[in-house]
């Protein structure tokens, strides 16, 4: 089997600073969650932005400064949320894109979240994609109902998306397609060929989804966004979530992949090579 990915989905939208002091909230507290989770055997970071005093912001100012401090600490893939936090302008949440980071999300379609609804009509979608697309940002398909995949299906069938892509099934978000085994394999068996795909189980269904994951030949999302306790009424930290994941692959004879193994896996240019990331890993 091939090496897992992991990703660590470090801040989200939903969390409250007040839920759990372990919430990344400053660009330099990214950066050290950043080399922590790289550490722990991360591959890829999922970035969300929060103000000073934790309040969502899709402001590129804040993104650029959490993007330096990240690759400043680590060698990460960097993806960006285009999925920002529910409310938030098609405009606004495709703002940071101009800085090129490697990655971004690309929700795949309208759902419930929790008394909430998440906005992602075809015309929100194919407006974040053509600034995907304008600044050479890759996407990773995130698919929280089964009718995302028919979506995803549809906006290649108009030419604005080419198959393969890596997708990630968000699985477990109260008002969209429940965290079983049984919903995992549906929505893999409806891949298309040659896609890579990851699992973020939310709450507590992220380990148990992880595992199954790791035995699949998935790759893996943890991370407070998704999950912020650790074992009942015990909160997490980033870290420890990666850390564990990493146990659970390493009894199951899976090696984690590197982030530079992970972009060779993913199709991504090497750091030292792509022309976003900047200076070489290690470079004074
Ligand atoms: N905050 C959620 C409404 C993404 O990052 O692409 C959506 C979300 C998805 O977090
Ligand atoms: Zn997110």
């Amino acid at each position: 089997m091939d090496a897992a990915i992991v990703t660590v989905a470090a801040v989200g939208a939903e969390l409250r600073p007040e839920q759990t002091p372990h919430l990344p909230v400053t660009p330099q507290q990214l950066g050290q969650t950043a080399a922590l989770c790289q550490a722990a055997g991360a591959a890829m970071i999922h970035v969300h932005c929060r103000t000073d005093d934790g309040r969502n912001t899709s402001d590129p100012e804040r993104f650029e400064a959490a993007l330096a401090a990240i690759r400043a600490q680590s060698d990460l893939i960097v993806q960006f949320t285009t999925g920002g936090a529910i409310g938030m302008t098609a405009a606004e949440r495709a703002a940071p894109l101009r800085l090129r980071p490697e990655m971004a999300t690309l929700t795949c379609g309208t759902v419930n979240f929790g008394d909430e609804v998440f906005e992602n009509s075809f015309p929100l979608m194919r407006a974040i994609l053509a600034e995907m697309q304008r600044y050479g940002v890759r996407p990773e398909l995130e698919i929280f109902d089964a009718g995302h995949l028919a979506n995803a299906k549809r906006l290649a069938a108009q030419d604005l998306l080419t198959f393969p892509q890596h997708v990630d099934f968000v699985l477990g978000v109260p008002g969209a397609l429940e965290a079983t085994v049984h919903n995992l394999i549906f929505l893999v068996e409806a891949l298309p060929s040659g896609c890579t795909w990851s699992v973020a189980g939310v709450g507590r269904e992220q380990l148990p989804l992880a595992t199954v994951a790791l035995t699949m030949g998935g790759h893996v999302r943890v991370g407070l966004e998704d999950n912020i306790y650790y074992s009942k009424g015990r909160l997490a930290r980033n870290d420890e979530l990666v850390a564990r994941v990493a146990r659970v692959a390493a009894e199951l004879g899976r090696p984690l992949a590197t982030p530079e193994e992970a972009r060779r896996m993913l199709g991504l240019a090497p750091r030292t090579l792509h022309p976003h990331t900047g200076i070489a890993p290690g470079a004074p």
